[in-house]
């Protein structure tokens, strides 16, 4: 029995010292382990602007203007019908890996000017 105890204390604090992806894909339910609450506090980005899901079709792409011309679902969350519309990304690079006639999901938050930007976008189905 005591050297179930040691192997357990010794499995413990080894873990403690794994880098932060370890930690958190680990040990989760751990977090009455101090190092633990710190990296779930770190990695949340709860001081962001709210998101939205949202799914379309992509019509268009302007890497020029860095929009995304998409015909889109409903968005309940914004009391949005489904239309065609285009929107800004929050990072033109992010224009790069789609494609007209894509099925998307994507998310989107407000800016500081009031516009709806896209803050991610990946094909459905993935
Ligand atoms: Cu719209």
């Amino acid at each position: 029995m005591k050297h179930f105890y040691l192997t357990l204390i010794l499995a413990c604090s080894a873990a403690v010292t794994l880098p932060a992806y370890a930690a958190m894909g680990g040990m989760q339910g751990m977090d009455n382990m101090g190092n633990a609450k710190n990296m779930s506090a770190a990695s949340g980005q709860t001081a962001m602007a709210q998101t939205f899901m949202a799914h379309g079709k992509i019509n268009s792409i302007n890497p020029d203007a860095g929009t995304v011309n998409i015909t889109h679902g409903p968005i309940k969350a914004l009391a949005w019908p489904g239309m065609t519309m285009s929107f800004p990304v929050q990072n033109k690079a992010m224009l790069n890996a789609l494609k007209a006639g894509e099925i998307v999901n994507f998310d989107l938050a407000k800016d500081t000017t009031g516009r709806y930007v896209i803050t991610r976008i990946a094909p459905a189905g993935q």
